[in-house]
């Protein structure tokens, strides 16, 4: 196992980030591209395009099977990727770090592993009414199975966990607290530690879905004192088809596999089959090894700024963005509660948001509509979508004139 790596001095300005995306040179119906949409997924710098490149043109092979010259440098290149995503959340050993193809197959692991070992009648999930369908969906599931029974702390107004609801859903029954770290709905940043207080008070588990906080945060995983922890790649400027989950050793040593295959075995006979220690009994059959090395390139990128910096860029942009949306006459922003993070969800009476979309799209405007897999969220706010414009460190103030433009000249056209 390579050693977890260190994270680096910052040593460039977050401003000049925006030139190194190929992309956002591209013209939308005769427009230049605003990008709004990296809540779904973020676009790609050059270093991490080149990254994967340079993998296929020079060191792929598959992993952790031969013992010829090229297996062993992608075995390297994959088991650095592993230790440079520890060093991303300062997990305590790098044997915590599970490659999956995404927060939602994370979710789905510790739901069917762990949770299926764990609950019965009786026990409590309890999750928020912010998550997204994939913190949500797979503890149905593993509920209908055992039968235990899904809890959701109700929102406020602004989009926060309302008032006492921590205390008066977390209590003896409940065995796991699985939590979404920033909504990607409404951008609030939930309080996790104080929920993982109340989670180890009654002697039970914390996941975090971490879809929306690892672009824009520097996340610790010790300091949130939580248990699991997972995200997605693409998200973070890096490739799709691959993410992670962080567990803690000792909890991932108990839990049993939940695929079975290749590579995630000791001994394999049809007298019985024993198991590999983790990480390895979780990533059974070949794994996304040209992902994993695109996901360590784009940690080295978002490192190459540091989060402090990405994180003050980033709130000045959703300030200036709250400011100038609040102008536009019929417009409501959904989703503001006191230190949100680079989500703008706009509402309109009487404007049908896949309208909206359209007409911004024509404008060259990428923003998200729908309900954003989160459809309690909208529930709770009495809407069935909303339009999502989403930032990220390539996005500047001149996006957000051109959003708050395009709105104007869209809602005017539809109302
Ligand atoms: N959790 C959160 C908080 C998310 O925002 C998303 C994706 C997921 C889980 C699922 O991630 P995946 O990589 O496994 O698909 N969110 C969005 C979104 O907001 N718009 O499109 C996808």
């Amino acid at each position: 196992m390579s050693a977890i790596s260190e994270v680096p001095a910052p040593r460039r300005d977050v401003r000049d980030a925006r030139g190194d995306f190929p992309i956002l040179r591209e013209q939308v119906h005769g427009r230049p591209l605003v990008y709004l949409d990296s809540g779904a997924s973020a676009q790609k710098p050059r270093q991490v395009i080149d990254a994967i490149s340079r993998f296929y043109e020079t060191g792929y092979s598959n992993v952790h099977r031969g013992v010829h010259a090229l297996s062993q440098r992608a075995t390297v290149a994959y088991e650095a990727a592993r230790a440079k995503v520890a060093g991303l959340l300062n997990a305590r050993r790098v044997e915590e770090i599970v490659f999956v193809r995404g927060t939602t197959e994370g979710l789905n692991l510790v739901a069917q592993s762990w949770g299926r070992a764990n609950l019965g009648p009786g026990d409590e999930v309890v999750v928020t009414e912010m998550e997204h369908h994939s913190g949500i969906v797979p503890w149905q599931l593993v509920c209908e199975a055992t039968g235990a029974t899904l809890v959701a702390m109700r929102l406020d107004a602004r989009g926060a966990i309302a008032e006492g609801e921590i205390a008066r859903c977390i209590g003896p029954k409940t065995k796991m607290v699985s939590v979404i770290h920033v909504s990607n709905a409404l951008g609030t940043v939930n309080p996790v530690h104080e929920i993982a207080a109340a989670a180890r008070a009654v002697g039970a588990l914390v996941m975090v879905d971490g879809a929306q906080a690892v672009p824009h945060m520097a996340v610790d995983v010790q300091a949130l004192d939580c248990d699991f922890y997972v995200f997605s790649g693409h998200k973070l400027y890096g490739p799709t088809g691959i993410g992670a989950l962080w567990g803690r050793y000792e909890l991932l040593a108990t839990m049993p596999p939940w695929q079975g295959g290749g590579d995630m075995i000791e001994r394999v006979s049809f007298a019985g089959t024993t198991y590999a220690a983790p990480p390895a009994r979780f990533e059974a059959g070949t794994p996304d090894i040209a992902g994993a090395v695109g996901l360590a390139a784009a940690i080295d990128y978002v490192w190459s700024f540091g989060y402090e910096a990405i994180a003050a860029y980033e709130h000045e942009l959703l300030a200036y963005g709250t400011e100038i949306l609040a102008r536009v006459p019929g417009l409501r922003i959904i989703g503001t509660a006191p230190g949100k993070a680079a989500i703008l969800s706009i509402h309109v009476d009487g404007v049908h948001p896949h309208d909206l979309g359209t007409i911004l799209d024509m404008d060259g405007v990428a923003v998200r509509v729908g309900h954003h897999c989160a459809q309690p969220v909208m529930d709770a706010f009495g809407v069935s979508a909303t339009t999502r414009a989403s930032l990220a460190i390539y996005n500047d103030r001149s996006d957000l004139d051109r959003l708050a433009a395009a709105l104007e000249k869209a809602i005017g056209l539809l109302r």
